[in-house]
């Protein structure tokens, strides 16, 4: 793509309102725009990020076997009435009527259109299990949305259902999801740990927030920094492998400030050794057995006849938000920083370009067509701003690649610029070898 054809509106100053620096940041550059409290378009530089963490998302919840389907966001209150939720659920849930009085509602989960969608058509043990999930919008008309789209009230999340015939094979769903949601995030960048929490609205007893650290974030954990040492690598995808994986976790103290209990913790973290942080919840899963199945009435038929309430789970991830937690995870100095799996653009090629020469232009233009050619997110910057101000807004942007044609490029030798080291002359071979080797590195 070239800059000139795109619509990115960046802003000269950091804008004022924005409390935190992924909000000052995604404003700045044109991510997003608010168009009322708590709900933002999505303009086409954020878009574009978002749609690739939603793919990276929606791979590894492929890889378990979990199947994508979509429901709407408009759903009829009668299902919420069928599970009791449609009281409890509170100011939070958006209620409209339709032309013919009908009570409808925007979203702001979907346990009990899954269930609905599920019990009209499984009625025998031998169609389970089942996982499928939608990465859809919701709505939930929070008190106080704020720090952009970390907290507002229109936002896209993958939510995922699994039923099962049994509590211990319900556990071996869970545990593939937990499993899933530990390779989503180390792809994304992220380190998020899994923290025992609170269950809330949602209801069960077993339940995880999986967590990154930031200062600027809403929860509050209190961990054994042993847990950050478990690593995932060492488990597969197989239920005896998850179980040992599970253990492993459940070895070390580490749980959201609704669960904390000052006895368990002082019992269970040795002196020294804990961490007691902020930090953001960008997915948060549930087992919560038959609390939607048996007021929905979504049995299925034993083999001798006896009928069961099916075992559910619900597991989510904050696509949207994600987006502002991974700012607010890599930033430095007032420039965002992209992992490569998720940047807007992979390499950015900025030619200097003078008045009646435009060498350097055709020069990066053959350079962009064998990025393409090699499948490389590449972008061009046609502009003919000065170099200067051209790296400044590509620092800021934080696209991990920069080729620079200008002064340093001689013959066939191009200024390569990782972000944060220092450049080097390499030809386009090198280039196209560097970035391809590295997408290759992390799984793209
Ligand atoms: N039904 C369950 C799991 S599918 C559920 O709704 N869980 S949740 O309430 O924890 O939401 C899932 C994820 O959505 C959260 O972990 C968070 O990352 C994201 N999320 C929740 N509320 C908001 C909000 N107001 N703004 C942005 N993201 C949100």
């Amino acid at each position: 793509m070239y800059l000139s054809k795109l619509f990115i509106p960046i802003l000269k100053e950091n804008p004022s309102e924005a409390k935190i620096k992924s909000h000052q940041l995604m404003l700045r550059v044109g991510m997003i725009k608010q168009s009322s409290a708590g709900i933002y378009s999505w303009l086409p530089l954020g878009l574009k990020i978002m749609k690739k963490i939603e793919n990276i998302v929606r791979e590894e919840q492929n890889k378990i076997g979990a199947q994508e389907l979509l429901m709407p966001t408009i759903q009829s209150a009668d299902i919420w009435k069928e599970s009791g939720r449609y009281n409890d659920y509170g100011e939070e849930m958006l209620r409209i009527k339709d032309r013919q009085g009908r009570e409808m509602l925007y979203g702001p989960t979907n346990e009990e259109l899954i269930t609905e969608i599920f019990r009209a058509s499984v009625k025998s043990y031998k169609s389970l299990p089942q996982s499928l999930y939608h990465i859809q919008w919701k709505f939930r008309d929070e008190l106080r949305p704020r720090f952009g789209v970390m907290r507002c009230r229109e936002f896209l999340m993958k939510d995922a259902y699994t039923f099962d015939l049994s509590d211990e094979d319900a556990v071996k769903s869970y545990n593939k999801m937990f499993f899933a949601y530990l390779k989503t995030f180390k792809r994304l960048g992220l380190t998020a740990i899994p923290m025992a929490a609170d269950t809330g609205p949602i209801g069960g007893n077993l339940s995880h927030e999986f967590i990154i650290l930031a200062e600027t974030g809403e929860s509050k954990i209190y961990a054994d920094k042993r847990i950050f040492e478990v690593n995932t690598e060492n488990f597969k995808l197989n239920d005896e492998s998850l179980n040992e994986m599970r253990k492993k976790f459940d070895l070390y103290y580490a749980v959201t400030d609704e669960k904390f209990n000052k006895e368990d913790f002082d019992k269970k973290v040795i002196k020294n050794n804990h961490l007691i942080t902020k930090g953001i919840e960008v997915g948060h899963i549930f087992y919560f057995g038959d609390k939607y199945s048996k007021p929905l009435n979504a049995f299925v038929d034993l083999q001798g006849g006896k009928k069961v309430a099916v075992k559910m789970g619900s597991y989510g991830i904050g696509v949207s938000r994600l987006v502002a937690a991974i700012i607010e995870a890599k930033f430095n100095n007032n420039v965002m920083k992209w992992p490569l799996s998720v940047a807007p653009y992979e390499t950015v090629i900025i030619p200097m370009i003078k008045k009646n020469d435009n060498s350097n232009l055709k020069k990066a233009e053959n350079l962009y067509k064998e990025l393409k050619k090699n499948n490389i997110d590449v972008l061009l910057d046609d502009s003919d701003e000065s170099l200067s101000a051209k790296l400044k807004k590509f620092e800021l942007m934080g696209i991990p690649y920069q080729v620079i044609v200008g002064e340093k490029s001689k013959e066939d030798l191009f200024e390569f610029k990782e972000i944060d080291k220092e450049s080097e002359n390499l030809t386009i071979a090198k280039i196209v070898n560097k970035v391809i080797s590295e997408k290759k590195r992390i799984d793209l």
